[in-house]
């Protein structure tokens, strides 16, 4: 009832003209407005332009409060442009690309095989990739987040530091619930992400496949449907069958780094491009006197860039487009060196 007569409130102020035609006496003390209730009012016109249904938002903010722990989490995000100093690869790839996981991932690879073979026989996404990403999203499946969706993007919208993002988010999971995905279902981290592959509202809307054909994409109970959304993905974000995400290699002490710095500035996550190299083919790499450490070696023809995520006379990577593509699913070296190692160990 609270939450009813905030939301009337807030309509009331929208539309001035209405109000005044209320003949009441003017309180001695301007009652409080909830600006959280007066901005969902707002998103509701918004949404409602999107094409969601009134029931559905009706349903859905009624009782909604903001929830300030995932706005702070929020503020707690780096946001740093002006240091110029980065952490060292190593210690990450130690938490992230563990033995347990490698041994939890291999146990899947087998268990999910056929399902695997047949989703890269008709993607070319290859089965470790699908694998490495269900693994490092949410440990294969298990945890997944319990933020509420629907709260946790009403309040980073409303809080507003990136409202374009989160409250296109927030209508798109309205969407969702418009297509049957019950309430309960959502969800996920506090900033969005839901199911097994940690898909934002709007990419489920987009890319979440039923992969096991009862008609639905459910990518929080079904693992058939999670590695075809998976794989929906890295399709749509222009993965190349046949590309390895890249290669360990080594680097020669005399390396002239000068010679190959990138001198363009990316217009998506410059902080983490920027650590890249121009783009060399493999055949030039190694005539530069760059030598793989293991595992295959790409064709010649085959552009990659440099990356020394822990310095020079570290272990150092040629990294593919196909490394691009991992970046796409979530931009930061770290991630994708870790995705594309442990698709490797799965693998191997
Ligand atoms: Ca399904």
């Amino acid at each position: 009832m609270l939450r009813l007569s905030l939301l009337c409130l807030a309509l009331s102020s929208a539309m001035p003209a209405l109000a005044q035609e209320v003949v009441q006496p003017v309180p001695a003390v301007a009652p409080a407005v909830d600006p959280f209730a007066t901005y969902l009012a707002e998103v509701r016109t918004r949404a409602i332009a999107q094409g969601v249904t009134p029931a559905t938002l009706d349903r859905e903010f009624a009782g909604l409060t903001l929830n300030q722990r995932v706005v702070d989490l929020d503020r707690q995000q780096p946001g740093n442009p002006q240091s110029t100093s980065f952490s060292p690869f190593a210690p990450y790839r130690a938490a992230h690309v563990d033995a347990a996981r490698i041994g939890r991932g291999r146990s899947v690879y087998q268990a999910q095989r056929a399902r695997l073979a047949g989703i890269e026989r008709e993607t070319g996404v290859p089965e470790e990739i699908m694998v490495a990403i269900w693994g490092h999203e949410t440990n294969y499946g298990s945890y997944t987040g319990n933020f509420d969706l629907i709260r946790s993007l009403a309040s980073l919208a409303f809080d507003g530091r990136r409202r374009a993002l989160f409250e296109g988010e927030l209508i798109a999971a309205l969407k969702m619930i418009d297509r049957g995905v019950p309430r309960e279902r959502l969800k996920g981290s506090w900033a969005g992400a839901t199911g097994n592959p940690q898909f934002l509202p709007s990419i489920y809307l987009r890319l979440a496949r039923d992969g096991d054909g009862d008609g639905r994409a459910d990518i929080w109970n079904s693992d058939a449907d999670t590695l075809a959304s998976i794989a929906a993905y890295f399709v749509d974000a222009g993965w190349r069958p046949g590309q390895p995400w890249g290669v360990a290699v080594g680097v020669p002490a005399s390396f002239d780094r000068s010679a190959i710095t990138n001198r363009l500035v990316s217009p998506r996550c410059p902080r983490v491009f920027e650590r890249h190299s121009g783009w060399r083919s493999i055949a030039e790499w190694r005539a530069l006197g760059i030598a793989p450490l293991a595992g295959r070696w790409p064709a010649d023809t085959v552009q990659a860039t440099l990356i020394e995520p822990d310095g020079p006379g570290e272990t150092a990577y040629l990294i593919t487009g196909n490394y691009r593509v991992i970046l796409d699913y979530n931009c930061s070296n770290f991630y994708a060196l870790s995705v594309g190692l442990l698709a490797d160990a799965v693998a191997g």
